[in-house]
């Protein structure tokens, strides 16, 4: 069976209407075979506007459903996605290229989210906060905020948006999505997976509590300039960040911001180097190396150079390279002809600096119009020039270091701040690594790699990356508005800080 074929069983599946993913203007390419797969017709910003007035008459109602009630409508989007974890990991191998195992991994980190936010839904926690002042109580709430849009990206097209989307529902809060316009099977998908769990929770799901908008950037722009949309989380390019961020904030709106990463490891004498390895293999070539995590550059010790640098790359060269679809690749095609050149751009950059290039050539996998390349390491002698850049595809600088605090602050010194690790086996190194001197990322861990993050912790980075947090800890305050409340229970009326004031 062709992949067009499969990809329509799927969605016939999981109930997406038919006319919702052929004989549209947008054709949609796989990137595993090169070839057509849908045709899908994008929305126009008057969608967008009814969308967003959808939302927010959802608002009025979804705000008054008690917290646990709406945690029962994200438990059983969990339950639905648990049913229908083998096609939509599917969806996600054939339209954006993800080997099996990650394809269902993506899947499984939307479940686990939906457990995690239903738990949520019992401990929107404010706090009860000391008085000053006799016969007064002082407390804070969290209160819905509103319909949240939500901007998502090519390659974790399904799991962002369900981040978003769990915490924002058991919040209080109607979403409006705009997904990346490469990936909008998988978003049909996700949206009718929701659909069926409303189905099952009943009449107190408003109509327009989520919207889905397929199209251009026309969609995300109505989106961000709306006064009705308060929170705008979006993931995907610094250079769309840039943009997102003063606009939402010239009309006071909140933005979540999940941009670019440049993840570095270091790789310390003591290491254990077979799992440094292994961490760095999943981390730089996994994926393709187009996750936000991916690791993209590693310093090592040169004490260790001579022994670990020849090992990876052994792994670069035996790494198996081909479809995503069969069980034997655990590297599949770049998700389009941009990111190949963008990754031949790179290594041409890295090599004319000096770099010695292991990998990085296009792989023939029978299909011409499909972008599959070996996975690139560069050795290098410096930090400098295109390694400081993101390049989305998976392009590992290797570079040496002596002196830990010299490879922390060169770790630290490129314009994102997502993620970041250290392999060592010294408490020293490690706890230096997490202290106030250390890594400036807002992930930073140790002896595992880059990327690959739990959904309990908050995710997100600083600098270029955009300061947001998403998923886990209490990344859920901003998807609501914090009210402080100070009661006067006495028959007196004391101002604070002593101020009298009699009339
Ligand atoms: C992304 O690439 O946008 O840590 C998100 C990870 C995943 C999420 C990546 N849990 O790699």
């Amino acid at each position: 069976m062709d992949v067009s074929q499969e990809i329509a069983e799927i969605l016939s599946r999981l109930g997406v209407d038919k006319s919702a993913y052929t004989g549209g203007s947008r054709k949609i390419i796989s990137p595993v075979t090169g070839e057509e797969i849908a045709a899908v017709n994008d929305m126009t910003a008057e969608d967008a506007k009814a969308g967003i007035a959808k939302a927010k008459t959802a608002f009025k109602a979804w705000r008054m459903v008690p917290a646990p009630r709406r945690g029962e409508l994200v438990r059983l989007l969990g339950e639905e996605l648990r049913v229908a974890k083998e096609d939509l990991g599917r969806i996600i191998s054939i339209e954006v290229g993800k080997i099996t195992s990650e394809g269902l991994g993506e899947i499984q980190e939307m479940i686990d989210i939906c457990d995690f936010a239903t738990g949520l839904s019992r401990q929107l926690y404010g706090l009860t906060i000391a008085t000053e002042r006799p016969g007064h109580r002082m407390m804070e709430q969290y209160h819905p905020i509103g319909p949240v849009g939500v901007i998502s990206a090519f390659n974790f097209p399904a799991a962002v948006w369900s981040w978003n989307s769990a915490l924002a529902l058991v919040c209080g809060d109607p979403v409006i999505w705009k997904p990346s316009e490469k990936t909008p099977l998988i978003s049909l998908a996700c949206a009718s997976v929701l659909d069926r769990a409303i189905a099952r929770f009943g009449d107190d799901a408003p109509e327009g509590l989520h919207t889905l908008l397929l199209g251009d950037r026309d969609l995300g722009e109505a989106l961000v300039d709306s006064t009705d949309v308060p929170v705008i989380s979006a993931t995907g390019s610094t250079r769309m960040g840039r943009e997102v961020g003063p606009r939402v904030a010239a009309r006071f709106g909140k933005s979540i911001l999940e941009l670019g990463g440049n993840n570095a490891g270091i790789v310390c004498p003591s290491a254990d180097q077979d799992m440094a390895l292994a961490a760095i293999a999943f981390g730089a070539m996994g994926t393709a190396g187009q996750r936000c995590t991916s690791q993209r550059r590693v310093f090592v010790h040169d004490s260790i150079w001579d022994e670990f640098v020849p090992r990876l790359a052994a792994a670069y060269k035996s790494v198996t390279v081909g479809s995503p679809l069969t069980t034997d690749s655990l590297v599949g095609p770049l998700i389009d002809e941009n990111a190949s050149k963008a990754m031949t751009a790179a290594i041409e950059a890295a090599e004319a600096m000096g770099g010695k290039v292991t990998g990085g050539e296009r792989v023939d996998a029978g299909h011409p119009n499909a972008y599959y390349h070996r996975p690139a390491m560069v050795e290098l002698k410096e930090q400098k020039g295109i390694v400081c850049e993101e390049t989305f595809a998976p392009v590992l600088y290797v570079m040496p270091y002596s002196d830990l605090e010299n490879a922390i602050d060169m770790q630290n010194d490129v314009s994102a701040g997502l993620s970041s690790t250290i392999y060592t086996l010294d408490v020293r190194e490690a706890e230096t690594f997490l202290s106030a001197m250390g890594s400036d990322c807002g992930i930073a861990n140790v002896n595992i790699g880059t990327s690959g993050a739990e959904i309990g912790g908050a995710f997100g980075g600083e600098k270029e990356t955009g300061g947001g947090r998403e998923s886990g800890s209490d990344a859920w305050k901003a998807y609501m508005r914090r009210q402080t409340n100070t009661v006067n229970y006495s028959r007196e009326l004391p101002l604070a800080q002593g101020v009298s004031f009699d009339i």
